[in-house]
């Protein structure tokens, strides 16, 4: 197939899932033609089927935002034209599901059909989507969508919630690639990071309200009173300069790393004992199937599809959110007991299996093949 791919380019979830669903398709011989306005972060090597268009949207002084939206559409519909594109499968419902309505009715002035498979990620529908000054268009372009999938169960029943769907929608799980996420040896990093043998607590995210990193913070305050131990803060975003602060009221800043954005998250994830993800809201949570499939276990809130991911006394723990007192009393258990530590280190990585690139990927392919058989 020829397969066209829209998606945030940048660090987040979605544009992670949809970069790596592109790679794994080209492997298996697909034509993946990505169109984004920057390079996906993951697509930084050479592959013959892999074709990357850019966005480049027009300045003008008459705009005070640049019409991004409708630069997307005008490059998918020569893209998609020129190179033949079997399908479009476009990445978070906002603007993309709209913009491939849009093409999808030019296409059609021209005698072309181009099928549309929109992917759910979770933002899309229960922060930024279900917003009264998105909703209308959100719900009109997942309609009209020729097939929806959602990345959890959970997420799926959110959006038949808040929206009025008429589509079936695939619940088609998140995915990880063993090549590169695996259980690798970095022990001088460990060695870096913790010189006197302490646990290391890890958590990677895009610093949002979302995620409540103040409750990774507060959970770690209480388990270093027990365990010595290290906490690595992977990512940036709007609330990090909050949570330094909140380090350096409660006194732990010696025994916190903010790390910034990384990308080799494999090489932290092997020298991580534990990772910490209370999320408010979280559809599917790639990050903790990342550290799994890395032999970390992990403590996560219930919210949304975590707990569809984290089986709760198998691949780590599962608390309400907001439980910090749960959260840390589980990660001390886990932390004092090299033995059940152990344990939980194998039944992550063999929950993380169950996810495996090679099971979720023909899912995708064989939703493909029932959209474009209409
Ligand atoms: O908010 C984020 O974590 C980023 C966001 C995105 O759309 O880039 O991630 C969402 O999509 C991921 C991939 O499907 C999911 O694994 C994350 O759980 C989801 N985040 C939220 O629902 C908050």
């Amino acid at each position: 197939m020829r397969i066209g791919i829209v998606c945030y380019p940048t660090f987040g979830g979605s544009g992670v899932v949809a970069t790596e669903l592109g790679l794994g398709l080209a492997k298996r011989g697909h034509e993946v033609h990505f169109i984004t306005y920057k390079r996906p972060v993951r697509l930084s090597h050479f592959m013959t089927n892999i074709y990357y268009h850019e966005v480049n949207a027009l300045d003008y002084p008459l705009f005070e935002y640049t019409p991004y939206d409708t630069t997307l559409a005008s490059k998918l519909v020569d893209v998609i034209k020129f190179e033949k594109i079997d399908l479009l499968h476009v990445h978070y419902a906002i603007p993309h599901a709209t913009i491939a309505f849009i093409v999808k009715k030019i296409l059609e002035t021209q005698g072309i059909r181009i099928p549309v498979v929109t992917t759910l990620h979770g933002t899309d529908i229960t922060l930024v989507g279900a917003d009264p000054s998105f909703a209308p268009v959100v719900e009109f372009s997942i309609n009209q969508s020729d097939g929806v999938t959602a990345v959890s169960r959970d997420l799926k029943d959110d959006t038949l919630r808040y929206f009025n769907i008429s589509r079936d929608i695939r619940v088609i799980y998140n995915f990880i690639d063993f090549d590169r996420f695996r259980k690798i040896d970095k022990e001088h990093f460990k060695k870096a990071l913790a010189p006197d043998g302490e646990k290391i607590l890890i958590h990677t995210s895009n610093f949002r309200k979302v995620k409540r990193v103040d409750d990774v913070i507060h959970i770690f305050q209480k388990v270093i009173q027990q365990v010595p131990c290290k906490l690595l803060l992977i990512g940036d975003g709007p609330e990090r300069q909050r949570l330094e602060e909140i380090c350096r009221k409660i006194k732990v800043c010696e025994h916190v790393r903010f790390l910034g954005k990384q990308e080799a998250i494999e090489e932290l994830l092997a020298v991580s004992d534990l990772f910490l993800i209370p999320s408010e809201n979280e559809s599917f949570g790639l990050a903790a199937l990342e550290a799994m499939a890395c032999h970390v276990p992990v403590i996560s809130s219930n919210a949304g599809g975590l707990p569809e991911l984290n089986l709760d006394g198998t691949s780590g723990f599962v608390h309400p959110v907001g439980d910090i007192e749960g959260m840390a009393a589980s990660a001390i258990r886990l932390l004092k007991d090299e033995t059940l530590l152990d344990q939980y280190r194998k039944q992550a990585f063999e929950r993380a299996r169950e996810f495996d690139i090679d099971k979720i990927l023909p899912q995708y392919e064989d939703y493909y093949m029932e959209v474009m058989k209409g």
